[in-house]
């Protein structure tokens, strides 16, 4: 017999702020597809989130359609996820700004991205890297969101988008839903390979940052050259051992294999065969979403219909929430304006 109930929602998005990284593929694109078959799934582009930093508008543009590329390339198959650009539907900045008056100066002033992020760009603190969590939230909660994919650095967003929506909820009744952030079991922070006690970032150093569009000599340069220590032992443990640590993870989230079948498969052996099974099971993980990435970007008009059929599907569901929101709050129900 069909199953005929409603699937669970999980929804999620990166912001086009440069090329994808292996971060952003082990931390969240891999974790969303996996789940696909179960959940109604939204993906979006969120460009609007990438204005807080200050970016050359063509490239921002181009990085947008290029991060839908790989999405699609990814495994995202547009017949079964909503993928769209966030800045495409308007209920996004509209819910936004209800929410903004609904969340504490503050709890924004204890966000962590925002601390790191307002000390590495001190010339531009913006009010939108302040408020930034408030249109995550919009994001999140527009759609009735159970789960949030996400990577570690992310976790403490969705709980402020938690914190909001039940503070709403508890002057309104029931309208928003709470979501719940699900991170991956292994991968859901990758360090940076140059400083492993860094997140591996698209903003930070190149050389410690692998990123999809990097060929396989790239890659395999920057694994090779990638900080361990002086045991020689390729043994699981984050805290004395970071940069081996790491390469365990990457090397577990591809292959499936636990860290301590990892330590035996690589027992008596240096690093510099360790480092190049990592650069290797990589390149064969990411080669075949490169190429294919590569090859939708010369049909540009088929990406224009994938994101033009998704922002109509989430203009539909977002507007639902906006129309209920403004009801709440006591605004005059909108007019037909066309
Ligand atoms: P930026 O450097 O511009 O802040 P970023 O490289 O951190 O960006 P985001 O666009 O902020 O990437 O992140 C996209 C998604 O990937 C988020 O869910 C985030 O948690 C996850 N993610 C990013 N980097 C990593 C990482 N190094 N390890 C695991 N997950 C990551
Ligand atoms: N803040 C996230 C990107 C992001 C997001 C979202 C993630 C914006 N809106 C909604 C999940 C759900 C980041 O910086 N990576």
């Amino acid at each position: 017999m069909e199953n005929t109930e409603k699937k669970l929602i999980q929804f999620s998005g990166i912001k086009p702020t440069g090329a994808l990284t292996l971060g952003s593929y082990l931390g969240a694109i891999k974790n969303w597809k996996s789940m696909v078959e179960e959940y109604e799934s939204i993906f979006c582009v969120v460009d609007m989130h990438s204005i807080t930093i200050r970016l050359n508008p063509a490239e921002l543009r181009s990085n947008a359609i290029e991060q839908l590329a790989y999405y699609i390339a990814a495994g995202l198959d547009p017949e079964k996820c909503t993928l769209f650009i966030q800045s495409h539907v308007a209920a996004h900045a509209e819910l936004a700004w209800v929410l903004n008056c609904y969340t504490m100066f503050g709890e924004l002033s204890r966000m962590t991205q925002f601390k790191d992020k307002s000390a590495k760009h001190a010339d531009n603190i913006n009010a939108g890297l302040f408020t930034y969590p408030v249109l995550m939230a919009a994001d999140i909660l527009l759609y009735n969101t159970d789960i949030v994919p996400v990577g570690e650095d992310q976790k403490q967003h969705v709980e402020i988008c938690r914190d909001i929506a039940t503070r709403f909820n508890n002057i309104y009744g029931e309208v928003f839903k709470l979501p719940t952030p699900v991170l991956p079991k292994v991968g859901a922070r990758i360090m940076s390979l140059s400083e492993p006690d860094k997140k591996m970032s698209k903003s930070d150093d190149e050389t410690g940052c692998i990123i999809l569009k990097d060929s396989d000599d790239v890659i395999m340069r920057k694994f090779k050259r990638a900080v361990t220590d002086s045991d020689m032992c390729v043994r699981y443990d984050p805290v004395e051992k970071k940069g081996i640590a790491n390469l365990m993870s990457i090397y577990s989230s591809f292959s499936g294999k636990s860290f301590d079948e990892i330590t035996r498969e690589f027992e008596g052996q240096g690093y510099g065969t360790f480092k190049a099974a990592v650069g290797e099971l990589t390149c064969d993980a990411i080669r075949p979403i490169r190429e294919e990435a590569n090859r939708l970007l010369k049909d540009k008009a088929y990406l224009e219909e994938i994101y033009s059929a998704g922002a109509a599907k989430a203009a539909r569901m977002a507007s639902r929430m906006v129309d209920k929101v403004y009801k709440k709050v006591g605004f005059v129900k909108k007019p037909r304006l066309f």
